[in-house]
């Protein structure tokens, strides 16, 4: 019996004993861990099997990096750690780029790995995958901690799930040596090591000077803006930040995984105006958004001439003036400042200027209706836009879904088309734009909230977790999987003018990524129009079954590196 602690055999000596195994399982129980993300092998199989059979529901799947991604995006969307598994060595360096990309993206995110004979380790002696995993997850996640005995793992555990979600939330390492789990103990002493977390992530309450610092700035504005970023879609204070931003009457910025926090075609969105408010705006008020290379450092070009004063609101203190000066930071987390902010704002707010709410209306209409046609075209094979378009409308009817977008021009382009009409319904590859988030995010969207997911791709992007979607068969998720298959990085078009390998950017020409998907018993669709697209997802959304859709887009259509071509380095010599 895997749940039943065991006896000791001594007649007269007889006492309940627990050990390492069962005592790290009990732990993440009473703190609610529901779910764990990993790769089985040499030493947590038994762990994971022992878990599963405890009740928590263990996902096997094909690579750590996916389990790694997936327990990150499930700590965004719950609040709470999302918890990866993988064995030492190699499966520990798997998930570490999820754990840095979960520290980098402010999700809260435990990697839980188990490790080698310390004792050997430590002295170099070439041990079954021997490797220091404390120190070399150290300056890659927020903490990291390592159990050494039995009757730690619950202390063990508490300082992992704190340092997660805690403060600015991120990424926790917990090094767990093969031989804490065979360690015994008195299982009554064991049960009563344990620590159930309480109130993990205490709110932060913001100094009224700042609120009132922040609110003066606001009211002075001739040009307000809000820039809402994913921590505001972190917060799950969903309602006060709407109520926040109606009140101002400033228009609000959503950053991509920020949207739907207030819907996109909500009249303040100032999403298809982009350009005009950050070059125009004098007060720029950020909530949970950070002035990083994806606002363009919050100076240059993209900010305009016209002097502005930066609000910021944050739970980071160190956040405040990393780029340029805050005039007003608001520090505390962004559920308790809001609501300070909504509270300080009293029965009397001024509406914003109605010269710059024109304006901003004016640039946002031309630049929607400037777009609406190539949105409506039937083209085959498709582009970008015709097939955007589809996906746009069913997103529209299917608001609950959620959207999981990687690529270049897949992914630019599908976040500026597809309007979010509900909080944290886009998750897509965040900080870093890294690519390989799709399979692992789709995976555990779909188990965290039980919703359908469809998962935009880029061919490229795809490929990076690709070998998931058995992983989505297996456990008969509601994925729909939409491969933007341009036959390439950016485009299939590229040459190599100097021999007879393929250009770096392009890929077979033609694949059928439909095909993967009924290798595993899923459904595969080859599409070739934008009507053929809408039936299959559509099909897909409603039956629920695993689908992979093949989108055939003009291999053409791209451009280099998306809407980020800028940052591409260039050389000075001439081209040869
Ligand atoms: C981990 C990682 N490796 C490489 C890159 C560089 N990169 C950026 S976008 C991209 C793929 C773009 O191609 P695709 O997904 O097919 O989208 P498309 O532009 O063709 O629609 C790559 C490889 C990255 N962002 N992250
Ligand atoms: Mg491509």
């Amino acid at each position: 019996m895997l749940d039943t602690p065991a006896k000791t055999e001594a007649p007269g000596t007889e006492q309940e004993l627990t050990d390492g195994f069962h005592l790290v399982i009990d732990a993440l129980k009473l703190n609610d861990v529901k779910t764990i993300y990993g790769v089985p092998g040499i030493p947590i199989t038994d762990f994971g099997r022992m878990a599963q059979a405890a009740g928590i529901r263990v996902l096997s799947f094909r690579h750590e990096q996916n389990a790694g991604y997936a327990a990150s995006i499930a700590g965004y969307l719950t609040r709470k750690p999302g918890v990866c598994l993988t064995v030492s060595a190699p499966g520990f360096l798997n998930g570490l780029t999820a754990l840095a990309h979960a520290t980098t993206n402010c999700f809260p995110m435990i990697l839980m790995s188990g490790s080698s004979e310390r004792e050997i380790v430590d002295l170099q002696q070439g041990d079954y995958e021997e490797m220091d995993q404390l120190a070399i997850a150290k300056p890659l996640c927020k903490a990291a901690f390592r159990v050494l005995h039995a009757q730690d793992i619950g202390i063990g555990l508490a300082r992992a799930i704190r340092a997660a979600v805690s403060g600015r939330p991120g990424g926790v390492y917990l090094d767990l040596p093969a031989k804490l789990f065979g360690q015994v103990m008195n299982a009554e002493a064991g049960k009563k090591s344990l620590v159930k977390v309480i109130d993990a992530a205490p709110a932060q309450i913001p100094a009224p000077a700042a609120i009132k610092r922040a609110l003066d700035v606001l009211k002075s504005a001739k040009r307000p803006l809000i820039i809402l970023g994913k921590g505001a879609a972190y917060a799950q204070a969903d309602d006060d930040i709407k109520a926040f931003v109606e009140k101002s009457g400033a228009p609000f910025l959503p950053m991509s995984m920020a949207k739907g926090l207030l819907p996109d075609l909500h009249p303040q969105c100032a999403g298809a105006a982009r350009s005009t408010v950050l070059k125009d705006a004098d007060v720029v008020m950020l909530i949970g958004a950070r002035l990083n290379w994806l606002l363009s450092h919050g100076k240059g070009k993209t900010w305009g001439e016209a002097p502005k004063r930066f609000i910021q609101v944050d739970i980071e203190p160190k956040e405040m003036d990393s780029n340029v000066e805050i005039v007003a930071p608001v520090v505390g987390d962004i559920g308790s400042c809001v609501h300070a902010l909504l509270e300080a704002m009293g029965g009397n707010w001024p509406a914003a200027p109605s010269d710059w709410l024109d304006t901003v209306k004016k640039k946002r209409d031309d630049n929607v209706a400037k777009m609406a046609p190539r949105l409506m075209n039937n083209n085959s094979p498709m582009d970008y836009h015709g097939a955007l378009g589809v996906l746009r409308t069913i997103i529209k009817e299917r608001p609950d879904a959620i959207l999981v977008n990687e690529g270049a021009n897949t992914l630019d382009l599908a976040r500026g088309v597809i309007d979010m009409h509900q909080p944290r319904k886009r998750i897509d590859v965040g900080t870093w734009g890294v690519m390989g988030i799709g399979m692992g995010y789709a995976i555990a969207a779909a188990v965290e909230t039980g919703k359908p997911v469809l998962a935009v791709e880029g061919d490229s992007a795809f490929g990076f977790s690709g070998m998931e979607v058995e992983t989505i068969c297996r456990y008969k998720l509601p994925v729909c999987v939409v491969i933007f298959n341009n036959d390439g990085i950016y485009r299939g078009t590229d040459v190599n003018s100097a021999g007879a390998d393929p250009a770096t950017t392009v890929f077979v020409k033609g694949s059928r990524y439909d095909k993967m998907m009924e290798a595993f018993g899923g459904v595969g669709v080859n599409a070739t129009s934008p009507d053929e697209l809408k039936r299959a997802v559509n099909a897909a959304m409603d039956s629920g079954k695993p689908t992979l859709i093949n989108a055939v887009i003009d291999p053409a259509a791209g451009s280099e590196s998306g809407r980020i071509g800028n940052l591409n380095p260039q050389s000075a010599l001439k081209k040869k």
